[in-house]
């Protein structure tokens, strides 16, 4: 019987203190692990500036946000984080106003990162980098000093300016202020749906000139009009790129 006493004396003893060790640790580890997540490609560059072009784990919105993305290291000094990606025709990129939303397809192939996590990456001073490339391997960008997406309530409307020409020119200008519209969800200008008529999700105002989320058409091709995946002001109405990329990056 004594023996038992002891025993839960000690157990008694033992216990108290671990909970306090644990009290005073735990909000230690939550916020050293908080100050390390990652929020873009910017910051995960920053950690490590070492780091390739890749697939990366960031938290737009906060530690129950992860999403995996493609970070361009590489391009104009790199840390951008890929929004929009089109390479291979692999991904449908004609779907509803959720999937826009929330994103879709694959981070290491083509995909879609989603407005809402684009609204709240964009709430810093952010510039935009469009990377486009035909079937022929010519390459051209175009490149805006200040990007940003509104919130749901107001559309996630664009606000773009400061374009510099990298060979591309410039064919996204003139639909800053629209908001965006999807083929369940038609917030354009035009009095019938451009999102059904071009088959894609975009700012669109009564239509585009540019439509990177169309149809993946495989080049040349002039049987359907201005339904591919289209830069107009470097190929035309009539030609779907082989590859073309949406990025950002937070100006500092
Ligand atoms: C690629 O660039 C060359 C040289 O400017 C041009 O002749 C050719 O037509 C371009 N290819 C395509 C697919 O536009
Ligand atoms: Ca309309």
């Amino acid at each position: 019987m004594r023996k038992v006493l002891t025993l839960q004396t000690c157990r008694e003893q033992t216990v108290p203190l671990l909970q306090l060790f644990v009290l005073l640790l735990v909000p230690v580890v939550t916020s050293s692990s908080d100050l390390s997540l990652p929020l873009d490609c910017n910051d995960i560059y920053n950690q490590d500036t070492s780091r390739p072009s890749g697939v990366y784990t960031i938290y737009p919105i906060g530690t129950t946000s992860a999403v995996q993305v493609y970070c361009d290291m590489d391009s104009l000094e790199g840390k951008w984080t890929v929004l929009q990606r089109r390479m291979d025709g692999s991904v449908n990129f004609y779907r509803p106003w959720n999937q826009y939303k929330f994103g879709f397809g694959n981070a290491a192939g083509e995909y879609w990162l989603g407005l809402e996590n684009v609204f709240h990456l964009t709430k810093r001073k952010t510039e935009l980098l469009i990377d486009m490339e035909d079937f022929e391997g010519n390459k051209s960008y175009a490149r805006y000093t200040s990007f940003s997406v509104g919130p749901e309530t107001d559309g996630y409307r664009l606000h773009l300016t400061g374009f510099t020409n990298g060979g591309a020119g410039d064919s996204l200008s003139h639909i800053s202020g629209q908001k965006f519209s999807t083929f369940d969800k038609d917030q354009d200008t035009w009095v019938n749906n451009c999102a059904r008529s071009f088959l894609a999700g975009f700012w669109y105002s009564d239509c585009h000139s540019a439509n990177p989320n169309g149809v993946y058409l495989w080049g040349a091709d002039s049987t359907h009009y201005a339904i591919g995946v289209e830069w107009i002001s470097w190929k035309g109405r009539a030609y779907s790129l082989k590859a073309i990329s949406m990025k950002i990056r937070p100006v500092q």
